[in-house]
């Protein structure tokens, strides 16, 4: 019953992602939202396991890939597509749009488009925690294509250098745009680049939720009990191109059914049916889910766009802060 119990938050949040983002695409190829839209459709169950082995208060940062990481967090539906659409209502009062979620309230920390550049804020994040004495930690994701880029390397070395409570999170979704690993990187093992910065690592599979939130609990807890910071390396996939514009040419049909095998938002599905959940159960929890979306799309149509004084007030520090 617990594990039932224990399963269920996670499966919704998994569900609302997913629909999140079918609704946003959606939108999208409708014209409702500008700019890019890059779907972490495949890869839920990394941020939803990751999200419920952290504190609420712990630090994450993303990259541009980042709308489930930001749900998982709780930052609200409504919020976050209200970003999509470039309205002042957003979580980034609409500035950012798709690659710049920002919700402090939830320490979720951004939303980075320079992918890697991100793993030295995190690192200062960590630091912070490790100077002011407080037991928060940092999470930074980044994708496999980002690892060779100098932030990554920068933030890599202190983080090792001065075991700060950092968890470094590969999502390794095989591509980076269009180009396999296999023309990017040396190593076909991301975690042997922890063995350079003095850090542990761990590789594990990313599609089950619980095996996600398994693995990262044991990085969560090495870095929040002083034992320093991990580099994790979490084999994913996504369902859908790099970004909208992406038509997917550099990779199979049959290889993208194969991985649509492990759809991580049906296997959670499946776990909740084996663990003895009935089908009308799980149907009242969609049709919550589904509420939820179509009320944060109403409201994303219908909320005041973003506001030109929005841009100066959020360049200053206010004076108050
Ligand atoms: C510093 C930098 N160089 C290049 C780019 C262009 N770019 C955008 S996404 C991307 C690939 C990223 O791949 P990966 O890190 O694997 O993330 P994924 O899209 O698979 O989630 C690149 C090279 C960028 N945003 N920043
Ligand atoms: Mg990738």
């Amino acid at each position: 019953m617990a594990k039932r119990d224990e399963l269920i938050p996670l499966y919704r949040q998994l569900h609302l992602i997913r629909r999140f983002e079918e609704e946003a695409a959606r939108a999208y190829a409708k014209g409702r939202i500008g700019g890019f839209l890059h779907l972490y459709i495949g890869q839920e169950a990394v941020a939803v396991g990751a999200n419920a082995a952290l504190r609420a208060d712990d630090y994450v940062f993303q990259t541009y890939r980042d709308h489930g990481t930001a749900l998982a967090r709780g930052s609200s539906p409504r919020a976050c597509m209200a970003e999509l659409y470039g309205k002042d209502a957003g979580c980034s009062r609409g500035l950012g749009g798709s690659m710049h979620f920002f919700d402090v309230a939830n320490n979720f920390y951004g939303g980075y488009g320079i992918i890697g550049g991100h793993v030295a804020l995190a690192a200062g994040a960590a630091y912070k925690s490790k100077y002011a004495g407080d037991d928060r930690i940092a999470m930074c994701f980044l994708g496999d294509g980002a690892t060779n880029i100098g932030g990554f390397h920068e933030g890599m070395s202190l983080a090792g250098l001065w075991k700060l409570p950092l968890v470094v999170v590969i999502e390794n979704n095989a591509y980076a745009m269009g180009t396999p690993m296999s023309r990017t990187t040396a190593v076909t093992d991301f975690t042997t680049k922890a063995v350079g910065y003095g850090m542990a690592s761990d590789r594990f599979d990313g599609h089950d939720v619980r095996v996600v939130q398994e693995h990262m609990a044991k990085a969560i807890d090495r870095a929040r009990s002083g034992g320093g910071p991990t580099l994790l390396e979490v084999m994913t996939y996504r369902f859908r191109g790099h970004s909208m514009s992406d038509p997917g040419k550099y990779r199979t049909k049959e290889e993208l059914e194969e991985r649509k095998k492990r759809d991580p938002v049906k296997l959670a599905r499946q776990a909740l049916l084996d663990l003895g959940m009935n089908e009308e159960d799980i149907a009242a929890l969609d049709a919550e889910v589904e509420a939820e979306v179509q009320d944060a799309v109403d409201f994303a149509e219908n909320a005041e766009p973003a506001k030109a004084e929005a841009m100066w007030q959020t360049v200053m520090a206010p004076e108050d802060l």
